[in-house]
């Protein structure tokens, strides 16, 4: 698991990224993306390896000038060396015909493909906006107005509502924005374009069967530019996997104003993987003076009695109840706020993998159910730092003796373990973050 160091959290430019939920390039569910919108913001991790499961990653590999992208004569040629292949997978001519009526080369998708690099956001530039006042009072009117489904939801699956509701406000809004790109057009454009080509076209045929099993139209079919859908922004390999029809009506819509489908979908996902009811995702503490950085780890796992014992205690200077093993974060360094998280922390990490959406994901869940603000400053005279400077950055402490075993812009254990060894040959608090002030020590 990566984690630590900068989150940097890159935010796409469209509207609506990527999608949520459900990513995966192969497994989870991921949620993704999300471009800088107001309202929503969505969060790639600029560095993980497609994980968030549920939804696509988008950014990761070396953008294409736009002029390469080829004239659309090709794309016709395309879909019918396509609809071959997806026949092959059983998908039937008549599907076929209604889903690629009317679909045309879409430039504009291809565009925020390409563009999707290198917003990169603090943890609190990204918590500022997640669990806004806006977002905060809009999760709790959105808990009132759907509160019946939404406790129906939580017993039937087992997650609380507010872990529900708060996904819902990070992936559209509480469905403000679910996209309104044609899903089948979006995709083939993706696939035809090649860059992932392999993974967009699953995801292709993966919409196809969900319109052949009759869950919805074409015409509704609709969501962000990089294919997740609905309200909580499944895509659609996690759609077929994971979704569920709680309305009872034989569709599993996630797509329609009603979100009682992509509710209930978004829980029982986070119960397939493993959430357990009544545990937090994570609780602020409060570190000794002196504390052993190198215990800030996710391989550092402890009982909360044996961490009390240690000094870490909740802002209130009290053990944390025993939720059961944790480790503790520290999404900003040892000049940021600490957190103890637990098992849930990785559930939600299905979702997207980013620290910073997790804790976004978590905190808001938080509010949303009236608990108090993080309470711990955070360093915010330092700003993300840029994807050149990322690599820089392994550079120099590579050349230092501290090898990132690779110079690719992303902040993994591997450059978080490198910055902690850099550290600690400087007698500086090895915390393993990776900041502008220490890359400026190694210039
Ligand atoms: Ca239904």
């Amino acid at each position: 698991m990566r984690k630590n160091a900068f989150w940097a959290v890159a935010f796409a430019t469209g509207l609506l990224g990527t999608g949520v939920g459900a990513v995966g390039a192969t497994s989870s569910l991921r949620p993704v993306l999300r471009p800088a919108e107001p309202v929503v913001e969505r969060i790639s991790v600029v560095a993980s390896a497609l994980r968030p499961k549920l939804r696509p990653e988008v950014l990761s590999t070396t953008p294409t000038p736009v002029t390469q992208v080829a004239s659309h004569a090709g794309f016709n040629r395309w879909i019918d060396g396509f609809q071959r292949r997806a026949q092959a997978q059983g998908i039937r001519a008549s599907t076929l015909r209604a889903a690629f009526s009317g679909v045309r080369y879409d430039a504009d998708v291809i565009r925020r493909d390409r563009n999707q690099s290198e917003f990169t956001k603090t943890i609190w530039e990204y918590l500022d906006s997640a669990a806004s006042d806006t977002r905060i009072r809009n999760g709790k009117a959105a808990l009132r107005k759907h509160n019946r489904t939404l406790d129906a939801i939580e017993a039937r699956y087992g997650v609380e509502k507010e872990v529900v509701v708060a996904v819902w406000g990070l992936e559209s809004a509480y469905g403000e924005y679910r996209g309104s790109n044609d899903i089948v057009q979006s995709l083939a454009t993706l696939a035809y374009d090649g860059r992932r080509g392999a993974f967009f076209e699953e995801q292709l045929i993966a919409a196809l069967r969900i319109l052949q099993n009759g869950d919805t139209s074409p015409r509704n079919m609709t969501g962000s530019w990089a294919g997740a859908m609905g309200h909580t922004q499944f895509i659609p390999t996690s759609y077929l996997a994971y979704a569920v029809d709680f309305t009872g009506d034989g569709r599993r819509d996630i797509w329609a104003d009603d979100p009682s489908d992509a509710l209930a979908s978004t829980a029982a996902y986070l119960k397939r993987f493993g959430w357990v009811k009544g545990q937090p995702w994570g609780v602020e503490v409060q570190l000794p003076r002196g504390f052993d950085y190198a215990q800030a780890s996710r391989k550092v796992t402890r009982s909360p009695a044996q961490w009390a014992q240690m000094g870490v205690v909740d802002m209130r200077g009290r053990a944390v109840p025993n939720h059961g093993n944790a480790s503790i974060l520290l999404p900003a360094g040892g000049q940021g706020a600490a957190f103890m998280i637990f098992k849930n922390f990785a559930v939600i990490e299905r979702y997207n993998t980013a620290d910073a959406y997790v804790i976004g994901v978590g905190h808001l869940s938080d509010r949303i159910k009236g608990g108090p603000a993080i309470k711990a400053s955070w360093p915010r005279g330092d700003r993300a730092l840029t994807f050149a400077e990322r690599k820089e950055m392994q550079q120099r402490l590579t050349r230092a003796g501290f090898s990132t075993q690779g110079v690719d812009g992303r902040i993994g254990p591997k450059t978080i373990a490198a910055v902690r060894a850099y550290q600690r040959s400087q007698g500086l608090a090895p915390d393993g973050y990776a900041s502008l002030s220490l890359l400026k020590r190694l210039r």
